[in-house]
């Protein structure tokens, strides 16, 4: 990519600010830890069950600072940004122990400082100042236009829009593509249809039987307070890759637009937050994918290269000598596997490797241990063997949210019924493959799920379930249930507790 005087300028107040927050460091040690995912991943979930883990000690024998006792306390603080709305945790505490109703959810940025005292492996004590940043995935997703022009990017969108299952949906868009002219005049109205159908393609993309991820502009789907704003306002054009719009064309207009989104939406947001992440968790809700069948598994996939991509774009452009080196750690993490019984925790486990080891190999995040972990922040249900014609079905037993339906996957008795949202049932998800290869093999479709039949004829069918009530820890206090939360902290932040 050229460099701009605007990423010039950003270079240097990066600078300016790692300089500054590198002074403090030395006096506070401090973590900023970015968790990300797309809406509805698990993110304020993931939040409020680490926060309470670590205030209220709770069960996690994995990470060890805790299980060695070396953690005298941890408590919140007021947050370093003014301008970020503050993470509502005593809210979300609140819906989930409480209430045991899932916290509502947010579409915003969001900001927690926790502080961690604890004695050093050498017997001091010490402080640790961890400051969690809850931002929407589909801004991370992004960052990849930066290094994009609007042709290669347009040429790249269009690409995408006639491989299936997304031809189907993208036709109202592409018809009226087809009868646009770069090179006519530009029209107001023009460009507001073409962005209306666009949108209208991406979200039905995202739908639940679809389930597809790899969605930018993160805006289109989420556009808060720039809703109809010009910067919004723009679509592919079906245009040469280097060509260049004549001036006052439709070209031009829609290529000018794409570039305020960059400078108005993208720079600010890397500049602000992500430039300035020392660690990342980037959750993920595979099960979903699962739900709408093999596409949007192998969808994941190119979701997964394009967010290592994001890494990558970092270092490569933007971070100079003078800043430290940033994200030295990135979990890639999928949330809800209490969905699962727990011989499947481990085969989910296994599908998000196979998945980051191809976009691994190709991003080359050098400098920066990844690792990939299946985890359930709040375990919502029990496991339990259900006999069924003989055989033995591994089952999961919860709760199902009101109004939840069952397919035919499920157990048979509760096949096609709705629930009450108060009794508990146990459920069969389904099996993953054991065999990660068997999903990718090219032509392989190993399994139905919501975007080729039914509910009911899906393969798998993942309930919501309440969150549980309160276990108790070995000393009495309460605790929230979790699957391999203790390994994502350990991972996270364990080496800064040493
Ligand atoms: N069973 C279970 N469900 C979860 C878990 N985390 C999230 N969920 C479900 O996913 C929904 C979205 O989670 P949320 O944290 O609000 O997602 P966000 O949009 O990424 O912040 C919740 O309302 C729950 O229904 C989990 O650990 N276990
Ligand atoms: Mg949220």
């Amino acid at each position: 990519m050229a460099a701009t005087l605007s990423d010039f300028i950003e270079q240097a107040r990066l600078a300016a600010r790692s300089v500054l927050e590198y002074g403090e460091g030395l006096i506070n040690p401090t973590v900023r830890l970015g968790i990300t995912g797309l809406s509805r991943a698990g993110k304020t979930v993931f939040i409020t069950a680490l926060v309470h883990g670590l205030i209220r000690s709770g069960r996690l024998p994995v990470f060890e600072a805790l299980s060695e006792g070396r953690i005298a306390r941890a408590r919140l603080a007021p947050q370093p940004d003014d301008a970020v709305p503050r993470f509502d945790y005593e809210s979300h505490v609140q819906a989930l122990v409480a209430d045991r109703v899932w916290p509502e959810s947010t579409r915003q940025i969001s900001e927690l400082r926790l502080v961690v005292e604890y004695q050093s492996r050498s017997g001091a004590m010490r402080e640790l100042t961890l400051d969690m940043v809850d931002y929407p995935g589909e801004w991370l997703l992004d960052l990849p236009l930066l290094s994009k022009s609007f042709e290669s990017w347009s040429a790249e969108t269009l690409e995408m829009s006639r491989r299936a299952p997304r031809a189907q949906l993208a036709k109202p868009w592409l018809t009226h593509l087809a009868g646009l002219d770069g090179a006519s005049p530009a029209e107001e109205s023009v460009a507001i249809d073409a962005a209306r159908l666009f949108t209208e393609y991406l979200s039905a993309c995202r739908s639940e039987r679809y389930g597809m991820t790899l969605l930018p502009p993160g805006r289109f789907l989420m556009p808060g307070d720039l809703a109809g704003s010009p910067a919004l306002t723009f679509a592919p054009l079906d245009v040469a890759r280097d060509g260049s719009p004549p001036s006052g064309s439709l070209w031009a207009m829609m290529r000018r637009r794409y570039e305020s989104y960059k400078d108005v939406v993208v720079r600010p947001f890397f500049r602000d937050h992500f430039a300035r992440l020392d660690r990342q968790i980037v959750l993920i809700d595979a099960l979903a994918a699962f739900n709408a069948g093999p596409e949007a598994v192998s969808e994941l996939q190119d979701t997964f290269r394009s967010l290592l991509d994001c890494f990558e774009i970092g270092r490569r452009t933007f971070l100079s000598a003078l800043l430290r080196p940033r994200a030295d750690r990135i979990l890639f993490a999928a949330t809800k596997a209490d969905h699962l019984h727990h011989t499947n925790h481990d085969r989910l486990e296994a599908i998000l490797g196979r998945m980051v080891e191809r976009a691994i190999a190709r991003a080359d995040v050098a400098g920066a241990a990844v690792d990939v972990i299946a985890l359930a922040a709040v375990r919502a249900t029990r496991e339990a063997e259900v006999r069924q014609g003989g055989a033995t079905l591994p089952c999961i037993v919860g709760v199902p949210a009101r109004g939840e339906h069952a397919g035919s996957a499920n157990h048979k008795d509760c096949s096609g019924k709705m629930f009450d949202g108060m009794t508990e049932v146990a459920v069969f998800p389904g099996e993953l493959p054991d065999d990660p290869d068997a999903l990718f093999a090219p032509g392989a479709a190993p399994f139905r799920g919501l975007t080729a039949t039914t509910a009911e004829e899906a393969d798998f069918r993942f309930v919501a379930f309440r969150p549980p009530p309160l276990e108790t820890a070995g000393d009495g206090v309460p605790a929230l249930p979790h699957i391999r939360l203790d390994r994502a902290l350990q991972f996270l932040i364990g080496d800064r507790l040493t």
